[in-house]
């Protein structure tokens, strides 16, 4: 019997979106649950990713990307999923860039600062920060400036100071057994995950504007005899997007699909058959019908 008391509960990750906080949720997992690209707006839901240790399990919930255009019924969406689960959580991480405070970032401080849980300020991509030397003028304005359990500097690429983060999250957590089995990742299951991973795929080879008008919907997720079978269906908005997804001759999509089904392959280590297909909803994105059958859950 230990005597250190066993902490489990919600730890919500917010941010302004491209902060890095799919990739922090990663890197303290230890595996993908949640997709990363360069662009902003790339997570839409509330993905929970279990890190487990011996006298703590940390439930991270990534979240999308506060931001302040709330035109589009989507980014509506995506907001009121950040907003709530933090409202949720039990500790809650703020995830700003270092040595790049934004208005934005500021924005998302105004909508969090009222909450009760625990903060923790996470400054992220230190790693990007030569000579390390400047980066103490930026935490000491960042400690002025947010109220904040601690400040932590990290690194989620290069895997810096998260050992450190979850020790402090550790402390700040309710005294509770573990609330998920500790063999469990994510809650989301592999159709979930396989069309993520496609969307991830996609974003990267779209330019600007166009990633946020895809959805992907898996049709068919089967086991055949060891094999995987999945049919998706790429949604956009408009007859021309169809084209750009699809290229020239078919190359683009045939490129997407080949990225997804390799990726896919090494996670499950299984032999993945991946059919794509492109169809075209008018303006879903605008839409709480199409949101909704889309598997957008209304909260
Ligand atoms: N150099 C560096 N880049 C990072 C780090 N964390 C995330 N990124 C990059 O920042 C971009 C946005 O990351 P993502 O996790 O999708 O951000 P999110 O929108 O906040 O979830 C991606 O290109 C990541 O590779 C980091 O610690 N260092
Ligand atoms: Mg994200």
């Amino acid at each position: 019997m230990s005597d250190t008391p066993f902490h489990s509960g919600y730890v919500a990750i917010v941010g302004r979106p491209n902060v890095g906080k799919s990739t922090l949720v990663n890197a303290l997992v230890g595996r993908k649950v949640s997709i990363v690209t360069p662009k902003p707006q790339t997570t839409r839901h509330r993905i929970l990713g279990l890190v487990n240790r011996p006298h703590a399990q940390l439930v991270l919930v990534d979240t999308p990307g506060l931001h302040e255009s709330t035109r589009r019924v989507m980014n509506q969406y995506m907001n009121r999923v950040a907003i709530s689960s933090s409202q949720d959580a039990d500790v809650i991480v703020f995830v700003v860039e270092a040595m790049n405070f934004t208005d934005e970032d500021l924005w998302v401080w105004e909508r969090v600062r009222g909450l009760k849980q625990p903060l923790f300020l996470v400054i992220n991509k230190i790693d990007r920060v030569t000579p390390r030397a400047v980066l103490l003028p930026f935490l000491e304005e960042m400690t002025q400036r947010i109220t904040a359990s601690a400040v932590v500097p990290v690194s989620a690429t290069k895997a810096e100071n998260l050992e450190r983060l979850v020790e402090l999250i550790a402390t700040r957590l309710p005294v509770s057994p573990p609330l998920f089995p500790p063999e469990v990742v994510t809650d989301r299951d592999e159709p979930f995950h396989a069309a993520e991973v496609v969307r991830e795929k996609l974003t990267h080879k779209l330019r600007e504007e166009l990633p946020y008008g895809i959805n992907v919907q898996i049709e068919r997720f089967a086991d055949e005899e060891g094999r995987i079978m999945i049919d998706a269906v790429i949604w956009v908005e408009r007859q021309g997007q169809k084209a750009i997804v699809i290229g020239q001759g078919g190359e683009r999509l045939k490129e997407i699909g080949r990225l997804a089904r390799i990726e896919l392959n090494d996670l499950w280590q299984r032999s993945v058959h991946l059919g794509l297909w492109v169809k075209v909803k008018e303006n879903w994105a605008d839409s709480e019908s199409a949101l909704r059958q889309f598997g957008y859950q209304t909260l």
